[in-house]
């Protein structure tokens, strides 16, 4: 480390060469560091819960690429299926024998999906599960929660979070009004507010689009009640409900969030660890609904690397390590040391500060608590986000660069990781404390 924090000097210059020719540097907005300052280390590679940069720190990761990587980076047995995959051919654009495979793992495992359909991005899959909806229901409408983030399709960047939060822009230009008036906002974790949509666009509202536990505006778990308040209105209201389980599936339980909560949407949306950290993403859901899907139905949606065979071998190998005994108690015992830990630190601090956890995705706010939704996440203590996250980054710990993403702990990460976080967390709760 340079007297003023990390040395980063080679990522420094890789930054700048960036900047000339990838727009802001980067290929997905948050990366660039905008909201925390300074330069974001370039990655030279990741091996189990760590990752290290190109000028040769190492740091505990709790990004692990935003989510797909549970198994930690590099797992040995995802290599060799993505090697024994790539050394029988990359790309066929035609059916082969390990999307079935991946299909009825799915199938099986997530207790509202008969069929399945894969693409290569959440932001695909959720866009084609909402043209899915309208064309089933005849709506235009839809309605969706302020701080979910469903991808940069046009229609769902209306109140989005994530990276449209963190750059605190409203929406992004280039997206027609035309577009947005279909989209109805609601508050997450208030039925209330659901019920008044419905009464105004009932008859117009396709469907009912949901993180079920919020994971773009910092990670924000549902209330009791919340999931299967919205399958009545949905149900009253002739409206699908569809969860967006991009980062929720095989995350937070085998099954993902609707196994967890039991509670069974029309459509589902997949990503990130269904790929195991290679480009796939799913929709599935009723097989009445499904079989509306091109060819078998009217419903087009189409892609060439759609069930690339070395994105299903990643994530067919992931699903099966998952499906393993254990595994998701072992993931929340990892996660509630940490945010236990983060909690006892903070509060030592003298901090105002919440934790949020569920499986293997975990949040954590400069706020007293309790925090239900994009308006409360908005309350937390920025500036103290941004030491807390600058210190850590100095020691090792490698988090999200904004207040507004979750954090994931992979079966890679052992104790000993964990404490070492927890030790760094003290030194960075300190310097958080002296921001007022
Ligand atoms: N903001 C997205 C995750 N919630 C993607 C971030 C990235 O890949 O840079």
């Amino acid at each position: 480390m340079s007297p003023n924090g990390l040395d980063l000097s080679r990522s420094k210059a890789l930054f700048r060469r960036a900047k000339r020719f990838i727009p802001g540097g980067v290929n997905s907005p948050v990366r660039a560091y905008g909201s925390v300052g300074g330069t974001p280390p370039f990655i030279a590679s990741g091996k189990g819960p760590h990752v290290t940069d190109e000028d040769g720190n190492s740091y505990i990761d709790y990004v692990g690429s935003w989510g797909p990587l549970i198994l930690g980076h590099a797992d040995p047995r995802v290599v060799r299926a993505v090697k024994r995959a790539a050394s029988a051919g990359t790309s066929f654009g035609a059916p082969t024998e390990a999307e079935i495979e991946i299909a009825e793992q799915v199938c099986q495992a997530v207790p509202s999906v008969a069929q399945v359909r894969f693409v290569s991005s959440g932001t695909e899959a959720t866009m084609s599960a909402i043209r899915l909806a309208r064309a089933a229901t005849g709506r235009k409408k839809i309605l969706k929660f302020a701080g979910c983030y469903h991808g940069h399709s046009d229609a769902l960047l209306v109140g989005a979070g994530s990276g449209v939060a963190t750059l605190g822009i409203p929406g992004s230009p280039g997206v027609p009004e035309e577009f947005v008036k279909l989209t109805i906002q609601a508050a997450y974790n208030d039925l209330s507010s659901v019920a008044s949509a419905f009464k105004h666009h009932g008859k117009e509202l396709a469907c009912v689009l949901v993180e079920p536990v919020a994971g773009n505006m910092g990670c924000v778990p549902p209330l009791p009640g919340f999931l299967q308040g919205l399958r009545d209105l949905c149900d009253r209201h002739g409206a699908l409900l569809v969860f967006d389980e991009v980062m929720t599936g095989f995350r937070v339980a085998w099954g993902g969030a609707q196994r967890l909560y039991k509670v069974k949407p029309d459509l589902t949306t997949f990503g990130k660890v269904i790929g195991g950290g290679l480009p796939a993403a799913a929709y599935g859901g009723k097989k009445e609904l499904m079989q509306q899907i091109a060819p078998a139905g009217p419903v087009y949606q189409a892609g060439t690397l759609s069930g690339n065979p070395l994105a299903m071998a990643a994530g067919l190998e992931t699903l099966r390590r998952l499906a393993e005994p254990g595994v998701y108690d072992a993931l929340a015992e990892k996660t509630a040391l940490l945010t236990e830990g983060l909690a006892k630190r903070a509060e030592a601090a003298g901090l105002e500060f919440t934790t949020t956890a569920v499986g293997g995705m975990f949040g954590f706010f400069f706020h007293p608590g309790p925090v239900r939704n994009f308006e409360d996440s908005k309350k937390a203590h920025e500036a103290r986000f941004q030491a807390f996250f600058k210190s850590l980054l100095e020691q090792g710990v490698y988090l999200a660069p904004s207040p507004f993403e979750a954090a994931f702990v992979s079966l890679a990460h052992r104790p000993a990781e964990l404490q070492q976080t927890l030790q760094a967390a003290e030194i960075a709760f300190e310097k958080a404390a002296r921001v007022r």
